[in-house]
């Protein structure tokens, strides 16, 4: 990795409040978007709270030019229904949840099931910063600047069989550390999500354990959370404790929740409104005027092959 003098930082990260400076301070900027894997050790904490030789990206904004949404709100504003309904509430719900030790069992229709071990996982497929927008089904949205790897990265090293079509991955069910699946158990817990094969194996689509330079904050899915940028945000499952090759299309948490809601493909489309608010606008967080949604999210450049011949309304 190469460390750069505070005078070589470029223009952009002026835009960096004193704040998100000083979680950087005494540290080494990041100067490159990819951290080597051997820099890991040490640098992303399960609490984040020993960082102190976090890194901090570098860059202020996404490719379009939207600026990152400050960490604050970022790690202030959540959802994650394990913790609590209030979205600015979830942080301190969260706050003493122990992301380690962690396992993440890789199974079903494979070659070689594994359970890895998630600090062996950091340090073997590393840290890449991405910078992505995150778009809630609810209407808001965020830039965020994730660290993390792509997906079919892991999915490589269990080797996928032929007749594998899906992937499906769950949240860890634990009530004692998660209180929400006492409080609200009217939900079918644990919280399960899936992408299709193509999906799933697409360059974008991530597994992070990190945000902002730092581990990832337990509000925000520590130690292993799914960002698969073109979809709504209830996508990027949290805290992952299983990964399953499938044959079939899983059955996510929200289809059975609201099957007329909230479907599986779930692709960011303002051409199709949820059923009780529009999505052809969204509020960005830190903004005054709406913005036009972009269909998949501004990615389909990237991502609108995967879709070729497919009705989007029908499989919404
Ligand atoms: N396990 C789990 N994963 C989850 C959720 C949840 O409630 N439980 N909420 C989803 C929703 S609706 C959104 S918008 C994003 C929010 O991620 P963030 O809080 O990191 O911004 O997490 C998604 N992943
Ligand atoms: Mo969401």
């Amino acid at each position: 990795m190469s460390k750069i003098k505070p005078s070589e930082v470029t223009p952009e990260s002026v835009y960096l409040t004193r704040r998100q400076f000083l979680i950087g301070a005494g540290a080494v900027l990041a100067g490159a978007t990819v951290l080597s894997a051997c820099d890991q050790s040490g640098l992303l904490g399960p609490t984040g709270k020993k960082n102190a030789k976090a890194p901090i990206t570098g860059k202020s904004a996404d490719e379009l030019g939207g600026k990152l949404t400050p960490f604050e709100a970022v790690t202030g504003y959540n959802n994650f229904y394990e913790f609590s309904l209030d979205k600015e509430e979830v942080a301190s719900v969260a706050g003493d949840f122990k992301a380690r030790p962690w396992t993440i069992r890789v199974g079903g229709l494979v070659q070689r099931p594994r359970t890895f071990d998630i600090d062996d996982v950091i340090r073997r497929f590393g840290a890449e910063e991405r910078i992505y927008r995150h778009r809630c089904v609810e209407g808001w949205s965020m830039v965020i600047p994730w660290l993390g790897f792509s997906l079919r990265k892991l999915l490589a090293e269990v080797g996928p069989l032929a007749k594998a079509k899906y992937v499906q991955f769950t949240t860890l069910y634990d009530p004692e550390r998660m209180p929400g699946q006492k409080a609200y158990y009217g939900y079918p817990w644990p919280y399960v999500e899936g992408l299709r094969l193509d999906e799933a194996l697409h360059d974008l689509t991530l597994l992070s354990h990190g945000l902002y330079g730092r581990a990832l904050l337990p509000q925000n899915g520590a130690p292993l959370r799914l960002v698969v940028p073109w979809k709504y945000g209830f996508k990027a499952i949290k805290s992952i404790v299983g990964i399953d090759l499938v044959e079939k299309a899983p059955v996510s948490l929200w289809m059975k929740t609201a099957p007329g809601e909230y479907g599986f493909y779930a692709n960011v489309n303002p051409a199709v409104a949820h059923p009780r608010w529009p999505q052809s606008s969204e509020r960005r967080i830190g903004e005054a005027q709406r913005r036009r949604t972009l269909p998949f999210n501004g990615y389909a450049e990237q991502v609108a092959g995967l879709y070729r011949n497919m009705n989007l309304r029908k499989f919404y």
